[in-house]
């Protein structure tokens, strides 16, 4: 939404103290979990991809051609089945939570995806500025989000040129929001 120059109320709801199951909240998502936008006419859109695509659509943010909002879509799809459910997970224990053996366990079963992810976003930047039809779209925005705090999620973004300098790149949008460091 900054990118955009879109305002936009922001609520933070504690998930850890049972704020996204409460029955208000449940009202807007029966899925229990942020984030969520509401619109000002009362309807509600979950699911942060969902969100974006809403948000980019008829904006520089989302490509016109059919087949490069294909590609935006098959990243987005790839950052939500293949990359999050790595690195954000692996982060989220141990940036948030205590570490017991069992947690221990679950970080270390999300390596070798997570490595995976990374070699897959390495590979195709290799070659580009950017996911898609080298110009900066929602793409770049759902992967630059976990990826650039994978290393709180122990992965070493070191040997991985591309995708710093990719990173390097997104931060120079105008527009772009330094994280708060939730
Ligand atoms: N696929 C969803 C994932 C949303 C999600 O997992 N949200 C977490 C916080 S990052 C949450 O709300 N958890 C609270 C809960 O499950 O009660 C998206 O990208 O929006």
């Amino acid at each position: 939404m900054a990118h955009l120059k879109r305002p936009v109320e922001r609520i933070e709801l504690d998930t850890d103290s049972g704020e996204t199951r409460s029955a208000s909240f449940l009202a807007k998502n029966p899925n229990g979990k942020v984030p969520a936008l509401e619109l000002d006419s009362g309807e509600v859109i979950c699911e942060s991809n969902a969100i974006v695509f809403y948000l980019a659509s008829g904006t520089v943010l989302l490509p016109e051609a059919d087949l490069h909002r294909a590609w935006v879509l098959q990243w987005m799809f790839f950052e939500q089945y293949s990359h999050e459910p790595y690195i954000a997970v692996s982060r989220h224990v141990l940036k948030h939570l205590e570490l017991t053996e069992e947690r221990r366990a679950l970080v270390a079963s999300k390596r070798d995806g997570g490595v995976h992810a990374l070699d897959v976003m390495q590979q195709h930047l290799a070659r580009r500025d950017f996911f898609v039809a080298e110009q900066f779209t929602i793409a770049d925005i759902a992967l630059y989000a976990y990826t650039h705090v994978a290393d709180e999620g122990g992965f070493d973004l070191s040997s991985y040129g591309a995708i710093g300098k990719w990173l390097a790149r997104v931060e120079s949008q105008p527009g772009h929001v330094p994280m708060d460091g939730a």
